[in-house]
């Protein structure tokens, strides 16, 4: 085993009192909350792109993250496979059981599309070395289709079929790695899958390419053998201005339109939720309603900024409101719970990737205890229930069943005295849902 962390120690369960930095307080992973082990609970994933790639630049200053591993290699495939040892170290350390990545995270892209499915396929062999030694699998991985020039007009939807074929090696090749490292799922961001002005753009043209591109990706799904999930992450903004999977009832609706619902679910990324103008919960719950609550991109955005922070989710509280929503909807299934998220660019040694990481794993911790104990509880969901329950006397359930048209309903309304209405008690439900944290 490699030993690029030298300061870092296997990370296990102290529990709260502990004052050792390097535990957690609360994911304790054999655990069993209502049945299930904490772990299978959670599925934490670390994803390469934020904790290997991302030097912490910004557009005003450059890269700060200290990389000893990058060690003047270049970008050969000496050095994405000291990356990945580097990479693996850490997450066995953190008991973290799977991962993301996109193709480019891993491997070089090369001087024409063979050679760039070459350095895939090596580095691969290694992951599988390396997964074989440890047991970790990949949450899901995915195709970089927005950082090359060539993508600059986007991938699917951009103006030039050439364009929309390279992403399609691209994404074939991507989703043979995913299948053969095991991983249970694959993601489409789509990242420049969008428009600055509808002056120069055909927005008719544009969906419609993006529903064939995702209907030949399905098929190729299907031609290989590929059995993990397929997810839509949504995104409202950021490259573009506006993104066609803008947000998750976007999503649904294109994928409804283009007969594809069956076929995908989503990955709910909590800092595109804000951003959306959305909770996560509500994105999560709008999902789940439609049977398609796929995976999570866990982290979280700053108050005071209208952009994609990425910041690790150290906030109890908002984890405690994405788990109860993940239990209500029964659990994952082929997802988990990805730290999509990314240091403060002054954070930048590389030991504060791991404290990162603890930081996420136990606010999820707490939240998916603080989750169970408030349905233990059961007063939310009655208070809840409780709201409603005119809809179980006989006008309601006369509506309901579809009995009633609407000259009936103004019958009725005619004779009846002014509706008398009860507090919707946000404040009451706001107090209850504190109790637990
Ligand atoms: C971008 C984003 C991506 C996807 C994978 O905002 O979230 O990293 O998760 O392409
Ligand atoms: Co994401």
């Amino acid at each position: 085993m490699s030993d690029h962390f030298p300061d870092l120690p296997e990370v296990r369960f102290e529990g709260p009192d502990s004052d050792n930095p390097f535990c957690f307080r609360f994911y304790e992973p054999d655990r069993l909350v209502e049945g299930v082990p904490m772990r299978d609970h959670l599925r934490f994933a670390s994803c390469f792109w934020h904790t290997m790639r991302n030097g912490l630049g910004d557009p005003f200053g450059d890269p700060v993250a200290t990389m000893p591993w990058e060690g003047g290699r270049g970008d050969s495939l000496d050095l994405a496979r000291v990356r990945l040892d580097a990479f693996f170290e850490l997450l066995r350390k953190l008991s973290i059981g799977f991962w993301c990545f996109h193709d480019r995270d891993i491997a070089p892209e090369g001087d024409s599309v063979a050679a760039s499915e070459r350095n895939l396929d090596a580095v691969v062999s290694h992951a599988e070395e390396l997964q074989r030694s440890t047991g970790i699998r990949p949450l899901w991985g995915t195709a970089n289709l927005f950082s090359h020039p060539r993508y600059v007009h986007g991938a699917a939807t951009a103006d030039s079929p050439e364009v929309f074929a390279r992403a399609a090696a691209q994404v074939a090749t991507a989703m043979e790695a995913t299948k053969r490292l095991g991983g249970g799922g694959y993601v489409f961001w789509g990242g420049r899958e969008g428009y600055s002005t509808l002056l120069n753009t055909d927005l008719g043209l544009e969906r419609r390419h993006l529903g064939r591109f995702l209907e030949l990706a399905a098929g190729h799904a299907d031609a290989i053998g590929f059995e993990g999930s397929l997810f839509i992450e949504p995104k409202p903004k950021e490259p573009t201005i506006h993104q066609y999977d803008s947000d998750a009832a976007a999503c649904l609706d294109f994928l409804r339109e283009f007969g594809l619902l069956e076929r995908f679910d989503l990955n709910i990324e909590v800092n595109h939720a804000t951003l959306a103008g959305h909770s996560a919960e509500h994105e999560l719950r709008t999902a789940a309603l439609a049977e398609s609550l796929g995976s999570i991109d866990a982290n979280m955005g700053d108050d005071h900024a209208g952009w994609d922070t990425d910041r690790f989710p150290t906030d109890p509280a908002l984890a405690a409101r994405v788990m109860l929503e993940v239990l209500d909807a029964g659990g994952f299934r082929a997802g988990g719970l990805n730290f999509d998220a990314k240091r403060r660019r002054g954070s930048f040694e590389p030991i504060d990737l791991a404290h990162a990481h603890i930081a996420g794993m136990d606010a999820f911790a707490r939240g998916l205890l603080a989750a169970s104990a408030i349905r233990a509880d059961g007063r939310l969901a009655e208070m809840r229930r409780d709201r409603y329950a005119a809809w179980d006397e006989p006008l309601g359930r006369r509506i309901d069943a579809g009995e009633a048209t609407l000259e009936d309903l103004r019958d009725h309304a005619r004779d009846a005295d002014e509706p008398r209405l009860a507090s919707s008690g946000q404040e009451r439900f706001e107090s209850l849902f504190w109790r637990f944290l």
